[in-house]
């Protein structure tokens, strides 16, 4: 059996895993998901990339978002702002039932890895998706203006802020969740998904112990780039590369990863990256990587695959 890990976030990561999961037998599969988007809504502990992958994975996710549940309705957050309250982050009725069940049994003393488990198995979700850990950390976006929150510098401002820094509150202290080391020790090949290098895959990196496993690890590490032709499908990842210090090019997000990867997958329209990559290192493939379509998902995912078959392990750099 090869084992196959995967390290995700966000809708790319979802879009991807769609396509990685109709690839292979789901007992061959783990991912690893960010939870350092999560925050309080209303009293409600919600978890956007846990239930992005699980509605995503369970046929259930709004296609034109993707995030929140397909044909969801909003009244309750209506109700909300009737009677005064801020609603910029708007719950669906029916998705407001998945935060109700995290929350009360998070506050029954369950870890968030037991309660996504149990949330997985009533979406019948065969793939083991788990989050990252079972503590809390959160992504602080440093802005000219201060710091915020990520749900309120992304949907609140419109990842309008110039950014300057990023951080993970409560990064130093916290545990990846059970099983997550060994998962990285046992993997044969590891993913990185065309996530937000910063927000969705930075703050797994970034739990101890997890660098120095994938340091460890034998298992060759393929990134799908989130970027095409220098610009993100979705989301602000580009212009967090440019504000940071890099390059919103394949080279940047090589350098974001530190030397991490072994593989990349880039667009088509990034070719002219080719070269430059190889001669840093870095095997490179070439595809049309939009993923609009649960074919082209199966496409990428099966490109990625196929090229983390093909690197021997032993050729990743250090970490
Ligand atoms: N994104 C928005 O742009 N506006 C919203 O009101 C919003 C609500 C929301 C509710 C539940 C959920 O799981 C995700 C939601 N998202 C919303 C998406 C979310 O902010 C992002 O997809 C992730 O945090 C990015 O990784």
């Amino acid at each position: 059996m090869t084992k196959t890990l995967l390290l995700a976030g966000g809708v790319g990561g979802a879009r991807f895993l769609r396509g990685l999961s109709a690839s292979l037998p789901s007992e061959e599969l783990d991912v690893i998901v960010n939870t350092a988007d999560d925050d309080t809504f209303h009293g409600l502990h919600v978890s956007p990339d846990v239930d992005t992958l699980l509605y995503t994975l369970a046929g259930k996710v709004d296609p034109a978002q993707g995030w929140g549940l397909r044909d969801d309705r909003f009244d309750t957050m209506d109700a909300l702002e009737a009677l005064g309250e801020d609603v910029w982050f708007r719950l669906g009725n029916r998705d407001l039932a998945t935060h109700l069940f995290r929350t009360t049994s998070l506050q029954r003393g369950e870890s968030l890895t037991r309660v996504t488990n149990r949330q997985r198995e009533a979406l019948g979700v065969k793939v083991r998706i788990r989050p990252m850990s079972d503590d809390r950390v959160r992504t602080i976006i440093h802005t000219p203006s201060g710091k915020l929150a990520f749900q309120e510098y992304l949907v609140r401002d419109r990842a309008r802020s110039r950014v300057e820094k990023i951080t993970y509150a409560g990064i130093r202290t916290a545990r990846p969740a059970p099983g997550i080391l060994q998962t990285i020790a046992r993997a044969d090949r590891i993913l990185l998904a065309p996530s937000n290098p910063f927000v969705s895959i930075g703050p797994i990196l970034a739990l101890p112990g997890v660098r120095g496993a994938l340091r460890q690890s034998r298992a060759p590490i393929v990134g799908v780039s989130p970027l095409i032709g220098g610009r993100t499908v979705k989301g602000p990842a580009d212009r967090m590369m440019r504000g940071l210090g890099f390059a919103a090019t394949p080279r940047g997000l090589v350098n974001v990863y530190k030397g991490l990867l072994d593989g990349l997958l880039l667009d088509e329209q990034d070719r002219k990256h080719q070269r430059g990559l190889l001669a840093d290192g870095v095997a490179v493939e070439c595809l049309p990587i939009l993923m609009n379509t649960a074919a082209k998902s199966r496409q990428v995912a099966q490109a990625a695959l196929a090229m983390a078959a093909g690197l021997s392990p032993s050729s990743r750099k250090a970490v």
